[in-house]
């Protein structure tokens, strides 16, 4: 596959820049108590969602769980409705009512953002059953957590998938725990695409794909958009980007599960500094190209901070909309 073009890469690292200084704010925005309810960062994972979303095409779809900000932003979403959501006003993404778990846009085809681990597994295969049942060639990528391949949800969905050869890309994002449990010690198999041998045989039902760099935008991208044109023509595939969260699971975990040096090691050779590296190494001259994106994006920051600051909230009847059909 030949390496996009530097516009794009351009494009990615400006993204991966705007995630990260987003959530720096949020977390901010969360300790002045202008955030409520529950914060799980995507500081460390940017790479991941960068190149994964990056492989789809327009009318493709993406749903994911909790950890949903740089999924949303990855995609296109405007970041002032995103912030906007994160402080409940009425003008985020999800009218308010949503927050930090529950982003989602309908015209990107974005589904959410979803609280319940492995609970948005059923219905990635629910949207490429349609796509599939109307023969629109759609292609659903489903985001999930190492630690959702260990629910019920996971296997359903996934065994459904194969037996009726859906399109779907299955990407399990091991950051190596779910809150404080390391995969060794909540999953049996710890090479977790291995799971696919459960729903696939001799190339019938699921294909076990590969297990990648998920610090590497680029592999990221390669490899997720191979698993994509193998979903489309072919049925469900499994994919596993090794990442790792810098952050603890949602604000406010002391974090007693790991070492500081385990997290520095991960800081040293996150995602950002080395897409930054390879930048600078195959063009020249490009760092204050880099510095400007850098200034730019800290700038949509604080332009999507004043948005939503300046929102208002939601009326009662705002509230209650969309609750009950009548
Ligand atoms: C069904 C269900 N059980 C438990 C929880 C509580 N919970 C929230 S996040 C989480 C960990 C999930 O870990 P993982 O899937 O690895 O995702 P990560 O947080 O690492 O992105 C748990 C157990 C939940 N939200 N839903
Ligand atoms: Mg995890």
């Amino acid at each position: 596959m030949a390496t996009p073009n530097k516009e794009t890469l351009l494009d990615w690292y400006h993204q991966m820049v705007l995630i990260r200084r987003f959530e720096e704010r949020c977390a901010e925005l969360y300790q002045q108590g202008l955030i409520g309810g529950f914060l799980h960062l995507y500081i460390g994972q940017e790479a991941t969602g960068v190149g994964a979303v990056a492989a789809l095409k327009e009318h493709d779809h993406v749903i994911t769980a909790y950890r949903d900000h740089g999924i949303a932003l990855a995609r296109g979403l405007d970041p002032k409705r995103v912030m906007a959501e994160m402080l409940g006003k009425v003008d985020g993404v999800s009218g308010g009512k949503g927050g930090s778990m529950h982003l989602a846009d309908r015209e990107r085809r974005f589904w959410g953002g979803y609280g319940i681990v492995g609970g948005h597994l059923p219905l990635a295969a629910g949207i490429a059953l349609a796509s599939k049942y109307e023969d629109r060639g759609e292609v659903v990528l489903c985001l999930m957590g190492d630690g959702a391949t260990n629910i019920g949800y996971f296997h359903e969905s996934l065994n459904l998938s194969a037996v009726w050869e859906l399109p779907v890309v299955w990407l399990i994002e091991n950051n190596q725990y779910g809150m404080g449990t390391s995969v060794a010690r909540a999953s049996g198999v710890t090479e977790l695409v291995k799971k696919a041998r459960a729903y696939g045989d001799n190339g019938r039902g699921m294909k076990e794909g590969p297990r990648i760099d998920g610090m590497n935008v680029l592999e990221v991208y390669e490899q997720v958009s191979e698993a994509v044109e193998y979903a489309r023509k072919h049925g469900p595939i499994l994919v596993e980007s090794l990442t790792y969260r810098l952050q603890g699971h949602s604000m406010g975990d002391p974090e007693r599960y790991r070492t500081k040096e385990e997290v520095e090691q991960y800081v040293a050779s996150g995602p950002i500094g080395r897409f930054r590296t390879y930048l600078i190494e195959k063009y020249k001259n490009i760092e204050p190209k880099l510095d400007e994106i850098d200034a730019r994006a800290l700038e949509e920051v604080d332009e999507a901070v004043e948005f939503a600051k300046n929102s208002p909230d939601p009326t009662f009847e705002d509230l209650v909309r969309h609750v009950y059909v009548d």
